[in-house]
């Protein structure tokens, strides 16, 4: 008799789960855009979230990983994730600026210096404040991923001091931290969308660009670039955004899938890209790029230039937001 009570009550559990995952999960296409190559660690990763996506839901959420900037740059992306014409996509957090003021934190020069203290920020509160100012702006910041440390490349001939920036047409991203940043290094920035790089690279309209050795690889700007230098000089995150008028639709149980999906992706993507940078640098000198370090004197001289960008960021993300990024990162190093 207790017998058949249990069964029939795990059988009235079993049949309740079901009926609530019926309802829960409508399907659905799911556009989830992206600016690298398919196969980048952008890429990987998307199609690691897009599995992940369809196993928790059974088939009924179908995520379509398209890459290569084929539904626009970044910016047009999240100006269609905005009007709801887009689902998904991940991209630099440096082109959300303008939309999100405070994501300029994650542009500052040299303010994270290892993987360790980019995940402890990035994933802790303040990572969190900032990806919260996206929802006014019609965007759901779903979680960090990595694109990575940043280096330099170029075509005109190695940058070993300061004043060898001097005359290099730079693309940077469409940001003013960047900006200004490599015009007080003495370049001469161009801001110019990702997916117009290869491009913009390969007919010398500018002579250099910087990005993590990654996409150096991944993109094959070693195709079209000579000299790298390795300045490490930000840490840049990407971030997965949803377009919130399509989120506001969703079930709480679709919401969940989606953030579950999006952190899981996350340790996969940052394991990959660390990997990867890990091996890249001697993949792209067997390419044939000419490498070479900065000599300590001329990267503190560098790094020197660059923090007087620090004072403005500042101003613009907050002073509140930029001394809890601080007590933050104090915190993580002194937990070492
Ligand atoms: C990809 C970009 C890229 C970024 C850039 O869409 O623009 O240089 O580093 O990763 O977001």
């Amino acid at each position: 008799m207790r017998f058949t009570f249990a069964l029939a009550g795990t059988l009235a559990a079993l049949l309740t789960a079901t009926a609530v995952q019926a309802q829960d999960f409508k399907p659905r296409i799911v556009r989830f855009g992206y600016g690298l190559v398919d196969e980048s660690n952008q890429g990987r990763a998307v199609r690691f979230f897009a599995k992940e996506v369809e196993k928790a839901t059974g088939g009924k959420m179908k995520v379509r990983a398209i890459g290569n900037a084929s539904l626009g740059s970044d910016t047009q992306m999240q100006q269609a994730l905005i009007g709801g014409a887009q689902e998904m996509m991940v991209g630099s957090t440096a082109t959300l600026v303008g939309i999100a003021p405070q994501m300029a934190l994650w542009d500052t020069p040299f303010l994270i210096n290892s993987a360790r203290e980019a995940d402890a920020l990035l994933d802790g509160p303040v990572g969190e404040r900032v990806k919260a100012t996206l929802e006014p702006k019609g965007m759901v910041g779903l979680a960090y991923w990595e694109n990575g440390f940043r280096n330099l490349t170029n075509n005109k001939h190695p940058v070993a001091k300061l004043e060898d920036m001097n005359g290099i047409k730079l693309r940077v991203m469409q940001n003013n931290v960047f900006l200004d940043s490599f015009k007080a290094l003495g370049a001469n920035a161009v801001p110019l969308p990702f997916s117009e790089l290869f491009t913009a690279l390969e007919t010398r309209a500018v002579d250099g660009q910087e990005n993590p050795y990654n996409t150096v690889l991944s993109s094959k700007f070693y195709e079209v670039q000579k000299y790298l230098t390795v300045t490490n000089h930000v840490y840049s995150p990407w971030i997965v955004t949803v377009s919130k008028k399509w989120w506001d639709q969703l079930s709480p149980a679709e919401k969940k899938v989606l953030q579950d999906a999006a952190v899981k992706s996350r340790e996969f993507e940052r394991k990959d890209t660390r990997d990867e940078a890990a091996k890249a640098l001697a993949e792209l000198k067997q390419k044939g790029m000419q490498v070479n370090e900065l000599a300590p004197a001329e990267a503190g001289r560098m790094r020197d230039k660059l923090t007087t960008v620090h004072a403005s960021v500042a101003v613009s993300v907050g002073q509140d937001l930029w001394k809890q990024a601080q007590d933050e990162l104090a915190k993580v190093r002194a937990a070492k």
